[in-house]
């Protein structure tokens, strides 16, 4: 799912951001579904898994049916939810996914949209139109996750979003590609502590790895049920903190570096990313 500007004749795309835009937020007033513009699917009635990927430069999604249909969410962006969340809205900032099992089993005849809530627009009409071929029913134990056992932590590492002199920095640093920010040693269990220094939102991504959120705004009870799997982007609204688990396992390189960024486009081309080496 994204957003895009196009050109007046509707050729091309447009994409020239205003310096509002790059900071506030770029969104596009055509919001498209694997490449077309608000498309029709004819669903059959019954239990339906779709794999929702927020591909967007920089708009955070809040999703749900525009009849109010409940869903469940069964997995993140690495990994399954240990149970199904009952929910009828999920929020997907950039680079974020989810899994969610839909049951239109009742829904034979019915229309509705999958709409996104906070531009109020239109992703995708749904038509229950064809008759079941298979019917499933979702278990109620999907997977086992881990054990968070932080008596294995060896350290902890703080990243700061915020921006310095008109330019986004983490800690307090803009992206220099001459520069390695972090040295991770391989198979250490870190928690990699990230605030949001600023009033608006941003997300973290790491590469090379996933790992899991043990805290947000300071305690574990604030974290999400559908950010409870492996997730490799988490987002933070403005001046929230998260904690996360954080675990290198394979790909040793001592000058080849992996990238950390906020995965909103416009910020990390504007130097909200740094780099570690695994060693
Ligand atoms: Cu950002």
């Amino acid at each position: 799912m994204q957003d895009r500007f196009f050109t007046a004749d509707k050729t091309a795309l447009d994409y020239s951001p205003s310096q509002q835009q790059i900071s506030r937020g770029y969104i596009g007033d055509v919001f498209i579904t694997n490449g077309a513009i608000e498309p029709t699917f004819d669903a059959e009635a019954k239990e339906i898994r779709f794999r929702l990927l927020n591909g967007s430069n920089s708009t955070v999604y809040d999703l749900g049916f525009s009849n109010g249909k409940s869903f469940k969410q069964i997995g993140g962006d690495n990994s399954l939810l240990e149970k199904p969340v009952t929910m009828s809205r999920v929020v997907l900032s950039p680079g974020e996914r989810a899994e969610i099992v839909v049951d239109l089993s009742n829904d034979s005849g019915a229309s509705f949209t999958l709409h996104e809530y906070r531009n109020n627009k239109t992703f995708m009409t749904i038509n229950v139109n064809k008759n079941a071929t298979a019917v499933t029913s979702l278990p109620s134990a999907l997977t086992t996750l881990d054990t968070i056992d932080l008596s294995q932590v060896s350290r902890t590492r703080p990243f700061t979003l915020d921006m310095v002199n008109g330019v986004f920095t983490i800690n307090r640093k803009a992206m220099d590609m001459n520069r390695i920010d972090e040295v991770v040693p391989l198979g250490d269990t870190e928690i990699w502590e990230v605030t949001n220094m600023m009033g608006m939102d941003h997300n973290f991504h790491i590469h090379a790895t996933h790992f899991r959120v043990i805290e947000r705004n300071g305690s574990a009870t604030n974290v999400l049920e559908n950010e409870k799997g492996y997730k490799d982007v988490v987002y933070l609204k403005g001046n929230e903190s998260v904690k996360l688990l954080v675990k290198m396992t394979d790909y040793t390189d001592e000058s080849v570096p992996y990238m950390y960024h906020c995965h909103f486009l416009e910020h990390e081309n504007n130097a909200m990313m740094g780099q570690f080496t695994v060693v």
